[in-house]
């Protein structure tokens, strides 16, 4: 190591220890975390109630429809839980790693999660109301009251003012700090967010230019393709933005659990600013199924898709050259032996241990899916589903629960006590055992041909079985079977929220943050180049969307607003 990398490492673990999250800033947090689960619940019970119809063990009543559950499940899990637990954490880390907000940020914040709060409870009532059926997606011609779509206009809205307060810390940090590379937390976050304002505009243009003239009345037909490809310009980048929290977690947090330090920082910056860039020019790989795409665009976005790939594998390679090196340091000897020094009793490892691993088959179905003729294959069948339960629904979550062990007590000022972390572990197991099943059976169903976004589910079934395993994951049962131990994990991990929440003994808990790698001084300066990066990712999306969004509006069918003035 050499002498600067040594001053360097005294200084920062000296700043490290008077950091804490200032009490203010934990308040605007904590309010993130207390709607993130209270949707989260809601979410869960809507999930069992469709494990149940499409096992074919329970009818719903007259008055609740499929579509209506479905869309409860989607959006309170997959958008609302998400983003609000993601914000929470993005304020929380940013005012330890940067320094308390200034009261103007932090107001700035409050508007945000004002606005942000005032459109999910919109949403929400339409949804319950059985006015927006139309699933997380909102595909037309499905189509929801106008209300609803006012109601997602502000959810986007209002996690662009939390941006720009959080933007602006890192900004101020950076411009305090000329030529000092910045605190990884504050890059990840400012990539992530970033990512997820370039990606927004594609929602914010199709909900307000085409979906709520259309459910307003002012026109009366819609063009559906162009539709789905803003929606999916959008939606994939929408993934990434659920998952580059989660790696947040495993970069930033992981290490210091296990008592190591991460591997490499550059790497850790390079796979992000990868994100950025690949992102968003690969919303075809959810359309390649669709006509009006011309098979060169679908081919190209394909090509761009397994680049995106790469920092994902960065990633694994990353995490688990942090997991070698400290297990080394510890002692373990040997190929595996080092494996034995990992805190496997702690909840705060685990959770996110077992998504890392679950990401391994959860990722290679994604390449599946990726693989534009094998595509075809899966494509609108429940082997999708399976592949979003083991990615958003487990990797995801399950690294989302492992840190809301510690930030829940960071920010409610209590204990996670040792009953917390068994409450933790045995969660852990029984997300993954419920998940093994469902998704399992999911995937294999799926390869049946039984369809998604359906009440009607036993198509698929597969009653010549030859082998017992072949059955028990070709049927329905099983999913709902999976899903019954899933809603009981979800109510352990409510419980183990209310439990760090409002009942944990009052003390202090550490909020675990890797220090700095030993390679940050000499982090590339490119790499905090962020006008190079919005401008390639600019430039891949112009490249990638230009002309098929010419096509689809040039040669759509007469009567499709808004551009029928330019159709040929
Ligand atoms: Fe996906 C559909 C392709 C990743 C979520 N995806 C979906 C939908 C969702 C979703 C929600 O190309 C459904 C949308 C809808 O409603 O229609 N997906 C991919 C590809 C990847 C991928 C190529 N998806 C994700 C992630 C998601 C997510 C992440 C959420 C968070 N997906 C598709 C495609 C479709 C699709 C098609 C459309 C299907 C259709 O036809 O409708 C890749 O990014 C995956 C790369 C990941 C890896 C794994 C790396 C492994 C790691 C773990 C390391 C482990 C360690 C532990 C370190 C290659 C990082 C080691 C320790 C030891 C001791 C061993
Ligand atoms: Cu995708």
């Amino acid at each position: 190591m050499t002498q600067s990398n040594l001053a360097y490492k005294e200084t920062l673990n000296e700043v490290e220890e008077e950091m804490e999250v200032h009490p203010k800033d934990k308040k605007l947090a904590m309010a993130h975390v207390y709607v993130a689960y209270v949707a989260f619940i809601i979410g869960v019970f809507g999930g069992l109630l469709q494990g149940l119809v499409r096992g074919g063990m329970i009818e719903l009543p007259g008055w609740i429809t499929y579509y209506q559950i479905l869309t409860v499940h989607g959006v309170l899990l997959a958008l609302v839980f998400t983003t609000y637990i993601i914000f929470g954490f993005f304020f929380a880390g940013m005012s330890k790693t940067h320094g308390a907000f200034p009261s103007g940020l932090r107001k700035l914040g409050w508007v945000g999660f004002t606005i942000l709060s005032a459109g999910t409870a919109l949403a929400a009532v339409m949804i319950l109301a059985n006015e927006a059926s139309v699933l997380y997606t909102f595909y037309a011609p499905l189509q929801a009251h106008w209300l609803y779509y006012i109601g997602l206009t502000l959810f986007v809205v209002g996690t662009w003012v939390m941006g720009s307060a959080l933007l602006a810390h890192f900004f101020n940090w950076k411009k305090a700090h000329p030529g000092q590379p910045t605190p990884l937390f504050g890059y990840m976050t400012t990539a992530t967010l970033l990512l997820w304002i370039v990606a927004s505009i594609g929602v914010a243009v199709t909900v307000l230019v085409q979906m709520l003239p259309w459910a307003l009345g002012l026109t009366d037909e819609i063009n559906v393709l162009l539709s789905r490809t803003l929606f999916w310009y959008f939606g994939h980048p929408l993934v990434y933005f659920w998952l580059m929290p989660a790696y947040m977690v495993w970069y930033l947090v992981i290490p210091k659990i296990i008592g190591g330090r991460l591997f490499s920082g550059s790497l850790a910056r390079l796979a992000f600013a990868l994100f950025l860039l690949f992102s968003i020019p690969v919303g075809f790989h959810h359309q390649l199924m669709e006509s009006g795409i011309s098979e060169f665009w679908k081919f190209l976005q394909t090509v761009l898709t397994f680049v995106v790939v790469v920092p994902s594998l960065l990633t694994a390679f990353s995490i688990f050259a942090t997991f070698e090196q400290t297990g080394r340091a510890k002692g373990g000897k040997g190929l595996l032996g080092w494996l034995k020094k990992l805190p496997w009793g702690d909840a705060r490892f685990f959770a996110p241990f077992m998504g890392m691993i679950i990401f391994i088959p959860a990722g290679a179905g994604g390449l599946i899916n990726a693989s534009f003729q094998l595509n075809a294959v899966i494509h609108n069948t429940l082997w999708v589903v399976g592949h979003f339960h083991l990615t958003v629904g487990t990797t995801v979550l399950l690294t989302f629960f492992g840190m809301s062990y510690w930030l829940i007590p960071v920010l409610t000022g209590r204990r996670f006590t040792k009953h917390a972390n068994r409450c933790g572990i045995v969660q852990t197991w029984l997300w993954a055992i419920g998940m093994f099943f469902m998704s399992g059976a999911m995937h294999l169903l799926g390869l049946f041909g039984a369809p998604r976004r359906t009440a009607y589910g036993t198509y698929g079934d597969h009653p010549q079985a030859m082998q017992w395993f072949e059955g028990i994951f070709t049927s329905h049962v099983t999913v709902a079977i999976g899903g019954v131990i899933l809603t009981a994990a979800g109510v352990l991990m409510f419980y183990n929220f209310i439990y760090l929440s409002f009942l944990a003994p009052k003390g202090k808990t550490e909020f675990p943050m890797t220090p700095d790698p030993i390679d940050t001084p000499n982090t590339p300066k490119f790499l905090e180049n962020w006008k190079l990066w919005i401008g390639i990712a600019i430039v891949l999306i112009i490249f990638a969307y230009t002309i098929p969004i010419y096509q689809m509006i040039v040669d759509a069918p007469p009567g499709s607003p808004p551009f029928n003035f330019l159709i040929k």
